[in-house]
């Protein structure tokens, strides 16, 4: 018999894929934590039900949340990852060459945990790392506890439903903009443009009220809701289109290059249009 898992994305659409079977399952206090083998993506991570990474496209999403903000600050020595318990926004965080001290604070344990069991190359940073430092925490308490500390702070939240919702408001950015030094940058995921324009431009709006400099990129993501998804920095000095190539190490990527990072900023009209709207 064959075993297919659809996760869905709004009302109407879903995304279904053929699975081998299921390599994990539990709740934890936080969420549920599944681990499917599927055909097409290889190991995916759920949380939820929602897809949080999977071994075949998770690059383009972790390249996109850490490389462009890292790569937009001269000296991103002290870096925190919000969230992101898979390890991904760490290890790209970490092989930066300028980062010195990476920061995760992940609320639950489990899924740091089942990641390292089942995410390996994901998940390498979570473990003897020398430059990260792992906490099991609530990130809008750690903020609170570090202000004007952190260069760069990466929000690599689930999506704005249940424990994470506190991660997308105002009163959230504003402590983001505390914890962060005077040229202090922050990247967020922002959802999905089509299925939730709404949605991205409120986030935007919030991110905008606080940072001098608000600017929303996108990336193709096969397995997240309709494919284009959108990050938007805020940054109270660096202008992310000002970057120049030359200044942007030479790291082995899959995804993000110097031309990635300038093209991400350009928006298709109807998102420029929605952004522009009060
Ligand atoms: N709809 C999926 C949004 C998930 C964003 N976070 C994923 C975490 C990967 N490190």
């Amino acid at each position: 018999m064959e075993l297919w898992y659809t996760e869905k994305q709004t009302d109407n659409v879903g995304i279904t894929c053929k699975v081998n079977r299921t390599l994990h399952t539990e709740t934890s206090p936080f969420q549920r934590i599944d681990v499917l083998e599927t055909k097409q993506f290889g190991r995916m991570l759920l949380l939820d039900g929602l897809v949080m990474t999977t071994e075949k496209d998770e690059f383009v999403y972790h390249e996109m949340i850490a490389q462009v903000p890292l790569n937009t600050h001269p000296d991103p020595q002290r870096v925190l990852v919000i969230g992101g318990g898979d390890g991904g926004s760490l290890r790209e965080v970490t092989r930066h060459p300028k980062v010195r001290q990476a920061t995760l604070c992940e609320i639950d344990a489990r899924v740091i945990e089942v990641c390292q069991e089942y995410f390996p190359a994901i998940a390498n940073a979570l473990r003897g790392n020398p430059k990260a430092e792992i906490l099991v925490a609530d990130g809008i308490a750690h903020i609170q506890e570090r202000p004007h500390y952190y260069d760069v702070i990466l929000i690599d939240s689930t999506d704005p439903i249940g424990a994470a919702e506190g991660l997308f408001t105002l009163d959230f950015y504003r402590q983001v903009y505390k914890s962060l030094k005077e040229d202090g940058i922050m990247a967020a995921q922002t959802e999905s443009p089509f299925y939730d324009l709404n949605l991205v431009r409120k986030i935007y709006k919030n991110i905008e009220q606080v940072f001098p400099v608000t600017k929303l990129y996108l990336a193709s993501i096969p397995t997240y809701p309709s494919g284009l998804w959108s990050f938007t920095l805020g940054s109270k000095r660096y202008d992310p289109e000002q970057v120049k190539e030359a200044d942007i190490p030479d790291m082995p990527m899959q995804y993000y290059t110097a031309q990635i990072h300038k093209a991400a900023f350009n928006l298709p009209k109807f998102i420029d249009d929605a952004l522009k709207t009060l």
